[in-house]
């Protein structure tokens, strides 16, 4: 097949084995990070080097990091921005030493994802994350202390007050131009170790507590990729982040940005959108959410979509204890579907 499957592992502290997933039909490539260093920190050669080795013992590849975070301060564009900045780029000159070609990363102030729940249980007893704004609303971070799932708890709530005042004096339009500067600072160092770069948009893709979000729709993701218009450049699009907008058209954006080679890594999973704009993570196939995974997929391969593929969070089913969307399970029932998807539609298409 053109695209090249892969599959989300947390290093040797994750339940799922790399021997499981060199099971699941497809397999090809590990995305992983080094998870021993906080973000500003170089990353340690042996940890690559190992990585590598033990994907390999198990006849995987380790291509994909997800993700070099960006610090703060980077984003926040404060004082020591320039050291960091090296040290992002020495971390990706090491990747690609090691057989990387394409690095994960996002641009969300403070909070990766936000969901107020991971453990939902559905009618059929599997578990998944959601996000309801009946939970949220009232809630004032600058006055409440709030604890929601998945948010670093290496923050302690003075901390978070603190960046959050900071992040609103900076605003969108401050935090596009630190975003400037890191991609005029990073993107010539990939291009130079064969590396493209992937944007992760903003989950979900819209403010949350008035903080800025960016990478949001088609507007900005346009704005972003001109930025600097180089295929080591390019989106880490996830079908479930955008998609849980429904302002979002998911297809109508894959097929836009594979037709200019600006996709260099797809996060396929889907999402049941409420009419409040509250959502539930669902299983992968399109009857089970508001994305149609099939026009997703037809639009990859009508452009011979090459670049990875992961299915991103499963639920949790047949009693598996995990890390909340990312048990084994139902993330290769993810791939296996996927799988059959594009082995139809890339021989329709390759014709
Ligand atoms: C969630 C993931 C994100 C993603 C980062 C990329 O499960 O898709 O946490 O890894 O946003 O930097």
């Amino acid at each position: 097949m053109n695209m090249k499957m892969s599959f989300r592992w947390y290093g040797e502290d994750d339940p799922v084995t790399l021997r499981y997933i060199s099971q699941i039909p497809g397999m090809r490539s590990i995305v992983s990070a080094v998870y021993d260093v906080k973000p500003g920190e170089v990353w340690s050669e042996e940890s690559l080097a190992r990585m590598k080795e033990q994907c390999e013992a198990d006849g995987l590849i380790f291509d994909v990091v997800e993700s070099i975070p960006v610090h703060e301060d980077i984003k926040l564009g404060r004082n020591n921005v320039d050291e960091l900045l090296e040290v992002y780029c020495e971390n990706v000159r090491r990747c690609a030493k090691y057989g990387v070609k394409c690095v994960t990363y996002n641009f969300m102030p403070v909070f990766d994802w936000t969901r107020t729940q991971l453990d939902k249980e559905a009618a059929d007893g599997s578990t998944s994350l959601v996000m309801y704004w009946e939970q949220l609303k009232g809630l004032d971070p600058l006055t409440d202390d709030i604890h929601l799932p998945g948010w670093d708890a290496s923050y302690t709530q003075d901390e978070v007050r603190e960046l959050i005042t900071a992040y609103g004096k900076l605003g969108e339009e401050g935090l596009w131009k630190n975003l400037e500067k890191f991609l005029q600072r990073v993107i010539p160092v990939a291009e130079e170790c064969g590396v493209r770069m992937a944007i992760h948009p903003d989950d979900p893709p819209y403010p949350i507590f008035g903080l800025p979000r960016i990478i949001t729709c088609e507007a900005n993701l346009d704005r972003f990729l001109k930025l600097y218009d180089s295929p080591a450049n390019s989106l880490c699009l996830c079908t479930g982040s955008l998609g849980c907008a429904a302002f979002n058209d998911i297809p109508k954006l894959v097929r836009k940005y594979a037709a200019m080679d600006r996709i260099a890594f797809m996060h396929i999973r889907n999402v049941k959108l409420m009419d409040d704009g509250s959502f539930e993570e669902s299983g992968h196939l399109s009857c089970k959410g508001s994305i149609d995974m099939y026009e997703v997929v037809k639009a990859l391969a009508e452009n011979n979509f090459d670049g990875y593929v992961r299915p991103d969070h499963g639920r949790m089913i047949w009693g598996e204890i995990g890390k909340p969307g990312y048990g084994l399970y139902d993330r290769a029932l993810g791939a296996t579907y996927l799988n059959g998807l594009f082995e139809a539609l890339e021989k329709e298409y390759s014709k």
